[in-house]
């Protein structure tokens, strides 16, 4: 069912629940190309999460956060966005209400029991009127959703296999998070909780 959690921020709960299959073998194909990996952070931590992209790829060093057409280190181009993540992006963005959506990136977060991702803002995409979608796959997470201040109350969202979440209009700049992951298996996706996010990034 589609629930707005407020304004311009839409589950649409177990919309991806029916293909878990083919949305892991997408993903297993870009891992392929662009094997998980945990990035530094400008700050010189270590993320928890790990990560593989396509489309328009993401890196992070100390020179801050940024999206890139090619891999830096080879020149040559990041893998392109499956077919199968380009057609759930556009029926999810439709469905919550944003017309057709077209996205140039895909950032894929592993979580791995005990794996977090702290409070933050995307902010680093050219354009904020595109909505941004998010795909939750294996285990169950607890979604850490605040306001336009990092110091705003942040609501607790429970996430499930199978639920996307599109954020755009006026929630989509919104502080945001991923408590800690717990143990726990999943059946088709094993140990871990896997997040899909498109974007418009360039
Ligand atoms: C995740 N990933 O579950 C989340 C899903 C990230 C990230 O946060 O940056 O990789 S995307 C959640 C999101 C995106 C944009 C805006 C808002 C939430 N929001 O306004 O709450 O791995
Ligand atoms: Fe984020």
């Amino acid at each position: 069912w589609r629930e707005e959690i407020a304004p311009g921020a839409v589950v649409l709960h177990g919309f991806v629940r029916d293909h878990g299959p083919e949305l892991l073998a997408a993903v297993r194909s870009v891992v392929a190309q662009v094997p998980w990996r945990h990035l530094t952070t400008p700050g010189g931590y270590t993320m928890s999460v790990a990560m593989s992209w396509c489309g328009n790829g993401w890196t992070s060093d100390s020179r801050g956060y940024r999206y890139a057409e090619r891999d830096a280190g080879s020149g040559r181009r990041w893998p392109a966005i499956p077919p199968i993540l380009l057609a759930l992006a556009d029926e999810a963005a439709l469905q919550a209400g944003f017309g057709h959506f077209t996205p140039d990136s895909c950032l894929i977060n592993r979580y791995d029991p005990g794996s977090k991702l702290s409070l933050h803002q995307d902010k680093d995409e050219r354009d904020f009127g595109a909505p941004i979608v998010s795909v939750s796959l294996g285990l169950p997470a607890v979604f850490q959703f605040g306001g336009l201040q990092r110091s705003d109350r942040a609501r607790r969202i429970p996430l499930a296999h199978g639920d996307v979440v599109v954020w755009g209009g006026p929630s989509r700049l919104c502080f945001h998070g991923i408590l800690p992951v717990k143990e726990g298996y999943h059946s088709l996706v094993g140990s871990h909780r896997i997040n899909i996010t498109l974007r418009k990034a360039l």
